[in-house]
């Protein structure tokens, strides 16, 4: 008998994206926002004050538009971090900010620079009334926190508690610029928030401010806009590559989510020059979605394993055994993988044939252990499960992919970038894999699915499925910590790491609350519109 989950139709329409256009195609507003960058530019260099240089820099990242003057960036935190720091020592606001902005662009920063502010005890004593934009950027500067670093741990308990006491006091004051940032801190930090879905809340936010910069918002606004137009083209490419493939007509059981596989692109990275990026992120991510639900809710047990062993031989000539629809899944693959591997080829003189077989080999098979377990009725640790299942999240796929699309020359030592996964991959897909499990795990559970970590957790600790909940929400915890770590020793080029983090930060935004990727309601529709399709008046 086979399983239905009885997924909704994609809620996007073909000719509705065909039909996509934009006024900020038109080459004034090209010029326009030349003048701005250039105003910026002029603007940026006039700052002299350390801590103004970094409250600009805060800013121009969360508008989005940082990527315009990255040059002037790199100058400014050079000096900032060869200067001696000792007079920002007692102004909390200024200490945080300069660590978090220059740990996240990769300085050696102790920790122990916030020692000022502890007791004998070790404890933090600051008087809360005092300091609240300086609680708030400590509080946003302990997401950067490496495994060990207590004082950041005791930072954000500490923080956190003041933060949302803050909050329910003065929740009348609505639209206080300072106000709306501590709740969106507390909702998502600023480290976890995915750049485009930031910047198209930041926009609206920064307009409250008293010290705002109208010519910056204004180049904020034009350049969001301009750069939609271009994911417009890109969406409107993938979703013509997509009805070719038209892999939803024929497997009508399983999820087709072309927009939202777009939108992790999107999440993932946004400038112009990694379109191609972007593109492959969505063709490989609609594929796996559907993949997944092949393995998931469709397949019986004898499919999955010949189609798991035709993905391990990848011969076109041997798979007459197989029925038409899975023949489908398998060309769909394969011609995919090849298309990419030959563009690759072209720009780079090297084959990545087996690197693209290989990861989609890795993937089928842990879906297929998951399909195992679950016709075995068999329940793993939750060690077990995720030694498998960071792999089954699709994340490793996914990222391996878009790392082939990013117009990098590779050298000749680089390629082993694709030979194993690297840490970074391994801690991105842990926290996707993690915080999926926690959004998707009731559906899961009522269609019939595979334990997911909260069951392996319950299964083998015994304790309550709350408790196995904040257990799997400090193991998200721990693997950032693991991650901000690896982003600062790794040796990949910066870009990949980038990366790697964003699809992470997406995930805890797409998961937040629910699974964004999977139920389509009005929300997500917003949202998803809101940067894809509707430029900012
Ligand atoms: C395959 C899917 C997902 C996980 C894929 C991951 C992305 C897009 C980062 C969304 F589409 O759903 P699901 O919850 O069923 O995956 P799972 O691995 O739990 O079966
Ligand atoms: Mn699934
Ligand atoms: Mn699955
Ligand atoms: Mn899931």
């Amino acid at each position: 008998q086979r399983r239905s989950a009885n997924f909704q139709p994609s809620i996007w329409n073909y000719d509705y994206i065909q039909s996509l256009n934009s006024e900020y195609k038109e080459e004034k507003y090209l010029e326009q926002s030349l003048v701005l960058r250039e105003e910026g530019r002029v603007m940026l260099c006039k700052v002299e004050n350390h801590v103004d240089q970094l409250d600009l820099i805060d800013v121009l990242q969360r508008l989005g538009i940082a990527y315009h003057f990255k040059n002037e960036i790199k100058n400014m935190l050079q000096n900032i971090y060869n200067m001696d720091k000792s007079e920002n020592r007692k102004d909390l606001h200024a200490l945080a900010l300069e660590f978090r902005i220059l740990r996240q662009h990769g300085y050696h920063m102790s920790p122990d620079v916030f020692t000022d502010f502890l007791d004998e005890m070790g404890d933090f004593k600051i008087s809360q009334s005092v300091d609240i934009e300086g609680i708030l950027s400590l509080y946003e500067a302990s997401f950067y926190s490496w495994e060990g670093e207590t004082i950041l741990d005791k930072a954000r308990d500490f923080t956190s508690k003041i933060l949302e006491k803050y909050s329910l006091k003065n929740k009348s004051e609505l639209g206080n610029y300072l106000s709306l940032l501590i709740d969106h801190s507390l909702e998502i930090p600023l480290h976890w928030r995915a750049p485009r879905w930031e910047t198209h809340w930041f926009i609206h936010a920064y307009q409250t401010r008293n010290t705002m910069n109208p010519s910056l918002l204004d180049f904020a606004i034009l350049d969001f806009n301009i750069l939609q137009t271009i994911h417009q083209e890109e969406l409107k490419y993938v979703s013509r590559w997509w009805r070719r493939v038209d892999l939803p007509k024929q497997l009508n059981f399983a999820r087709d989510r072309l927009v939202e596989s777009y939108f992790w692109g999107i999440g993932m990275s946004f400038e112009p020059y990694l379109e191609f990026s972007r593109t492959t992120l969505a063709k490989v991510t609609s594929l796996a979605t559907i993949i997944d639900d092949l393995y998931d809710v469709y397949g019986t047990l004898e499919e999955l394993e010949l189609f798991t062993e035709t993905i391990d031989r990848w011969d076109p000539k041997t798979i007459y055994n197989l029925p038409d629809f899975l023949k489908i899944c398998f060309f769909a693959i394969h011609d995919f993988v090849n298309e990419l591997a030959f563009e690759f080829l072209n720009v780079n003189g090297n084959n990545i044939t087996p690197y693209l077989k290989k990861v989609w080999k890795d993937l089928c098979k842990s879906y297929f252990t998951e399909a195992k377990w679950y016709y075995s009725g068999y329940t793993p640790s939750l060690e077990e499960y995720i030694e498998n299942a960071w792999i089954s999240i699709a994340i490793p796929l996914m990222l391996t992919h878009s790392f082939s699309a990013i117009p990098y020359s590779f050298k000749r030592d680089e390629f082993s970038y694709f030979e194993e996964y690297c840490d970074i991959i391994r801690f991105s897909a842990t926290i996707t894999r993690l915080i999926n499990d926690l959004r998707s795990q009731k559906r899961e559970n009522e269609f019939g699915d595979v334990p997911k970590s909260i069951q392996c957790c319950i299964n083998e600790s015994g304790v309550s499925e709350v408790k196995a909940q904040e257990h799997i929400k400090l193991m998200i915890n721990t693997t950032w910590k693991k991650m901000n770590k690896e982003a600062h020793n790794s040796s990949l080029p910066p870009i990949f790491i980038e990366i790697a983090v964003n699809l992470a930060r997406m995930s805890m935004c797409m998961y937040h609350d629910r699974d964004a990727h999977t139920v389509q309601d009005p929300q997500i529709k917003r949202r998803i519109s809101s940067l894809i399709f509707q430029p900012i008046p």
